[in-house]
């Protein structure tokens, strides 16, 4: 009899301990945005021009500090339909620092979607407009 209340305590805990985990497999596999992250992007030349760009990206945690060894791709395309993207993955300048080449191929209103994999595996998504890409 004691036994069995033991073997029901214990599946009990079990269950519970399985559920908090997949609680926690699901925060983090989803890809939020991860509010806490700070994020700076800066096109070079400013104002942005057609034709090529150097995209700087510092990322820093909750307490300011760089986030380095983060795994960070852009993606350039415009407001408007039937614009090919422009790709590009950034390279670690320094700790918490990516920079980036891209071209912008036409003046208008540009955005670049940023997808960043932090060191510990989170995944966050963000958007940056980067409007009225001047023609040259
Ligand atoms: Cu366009």
């Amino acid at each position: 009899m004691k036994l069995n209340i033991t073997s029901k305590l214990l599946y009990g805990l079990a269950c519970l301990l399985l559920a908090t985990l997949s609680l926690t497999a699901c925060q983090r596999g989803g890809s939020g945005d991860l509010t806490d992250i700070g994020m700076n992007l800066t096109v070079s030349p400013d104002p942005p021009a057609v034709g090529k760009a150097t995209v700087i990206l510092t990322l820093s945690d909750a307490n300011g500090q760089p986030i380095a060894g983060a795994e960070v791709n852009l993606e350039a395309n415009m407001s408007h339909a039937g614009m090919v993207p422009a790709f590009a993955q950034a390279a670690e300048a320094e700790p918490g620092r990516y920079e980036a080449s891209l071209e912008f191929t036409m003046g208008g209103d540009w955005f670049i979607l940023v997808k960043a994999t932090l060191p510990d595996g989170q995944k966050m998504e963000r958007q940056v407009d980067v409007p009225g890409v001047k023609t040259r």
